[in-house]
């Protein structure tokens, strides 16, 4: 990606469309809502060329996408942190479907360009990812939070880059995040697109909350399924890289630097990275309507959370 745009590039282009915009708009594709740009080439994206080697994660947003695309990469690397930090984690893992200003080629046709393998990060929802990523059997990791930790990292997220919720109470976005009309879509649907195929092999599920209860362990079971034999100090290397106090201080893996959040202060993308913050958030009625909610939409289907 560095070919195309430098980090300065990346990060001048961020400042614009963040700080000094107005919270995007969204549009429409197949019945998802997603920023106006992506809808735009939606039809391009599902037309891109998968490679068999791929390895893509993807996520609903703040799920652990920047945590577990920085252990793929790193894993993808067979474990040479020194060439992993010399670019930032967001130049090295392409996020697939993010749109620049009109003069600079769109993420994918970057992707285009580099080297296999490559580690692609997308958000899509399974059905809009393109149809060759089955056709070819490219990996997918695919991250499950507790949807309660994820409305509150969400909610920060968009309140620190002036995103679409930026704005409501924490009341009005827990109605905004869990609705269809959210960007992206609901995120009991995009869960369980992936939660249907975890028994393919082509797909990992992990879960937040098993990465924060054995980080170590999560590492090698992601390097054994991108199928690297890496040894135990390589293994450890890589955990001692990804652990949320090591991700926030490298400015390679902070996306702090790149959305030029650092500029905001007293907020940080790397925020708290617990499991259970929703804790010190969410009324009991909050929690209630939610727990109504989960039950609700993920009755029958073996997917459940722990409290
Ligand atoms: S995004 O914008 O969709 O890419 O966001 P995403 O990376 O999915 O989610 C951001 C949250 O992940 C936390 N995070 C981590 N937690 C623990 N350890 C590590 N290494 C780590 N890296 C990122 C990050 O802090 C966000 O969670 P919150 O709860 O807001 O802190």
């Amino acid at each position: 990606m560095d070919m195309y745009l430098t980090t300065e590039d990346f990060r001048e282009m961020m400042r614009v469309m963040y700080t000094d915009q107005q919270p995007y708009t969204l549009g429409e594709y197949e019945g998802i809502p997603l920023a106006s740009e992506v809808c735009e080439i939606m039809d391009e994206l599902r037309s891109f060329e998968v490679r068999a080697d791929d390895c893509w994660i993807v996520t609903y947003p703040k799920a652990g996408t920047t945590w577990v695309q920085e252990i793929m990469s790193a894993v993808m690397h067979d474990g040479n942190l020194e060439e992993v930090n010399k670019s930032h984690s967001m130049l090295r893992v392409p996020y697939f479907e993010q749109t620049f200003p009109e003069e600079l080629p769109t993420t994918h046709r970057i992707a285009d360009e580099m080297p296999s393998p490559r580690v692609i990060k997308s958000h899509l929802p399974g059905q809009l990812l393109p149809p060759q990523i089955w056709t070819k059997k490219a990996k997918i990791v695919y991250v499950i939070r507790n949807p309660k930790d994820l409305m509150v990292s969400f909610f920060h997220f968009e309140q620190m880059l002036n995103l679409k919720g930026a704005g409501l109470s924490f009341e009005e976005y827990l109605g905004y995040r869990n609705s269809k009309k959210a960007s992206y879509g609901s995120w009991w649907d995009h869960y369980l697109y992936f939660w249907k195929r975890r028994h393919q092999p082509n797909v990992l599920v992990l879960r937040f909350e098993d990465l924060k209860r054995d980080l170590r362990g999560n590492v090698e079971i992601i390097s054994q399924f991108l199928g690297k034999a890496l040894s135990a100090k390589t293994l450890d290397d890589i955990t001692e890289h990804c652990s949320f106090i090591n991700m926030k201080n490298n400015p390679m893996t902070n996306p702090d630097s790149l959305l030029a959040a650092d500029e905001i202060p007293g907020r940080s993308f790397m925020r708290k990275g617990k499991s259970g913050n929703w804790k010190t958030h969410f009324t009991v009625a909050q929690n209630e309507s939610m727990d109504a909610l989960i039950k609700e939409k993920l009755h029958g289907t073996g997917l459940t959370f722990d409290h």
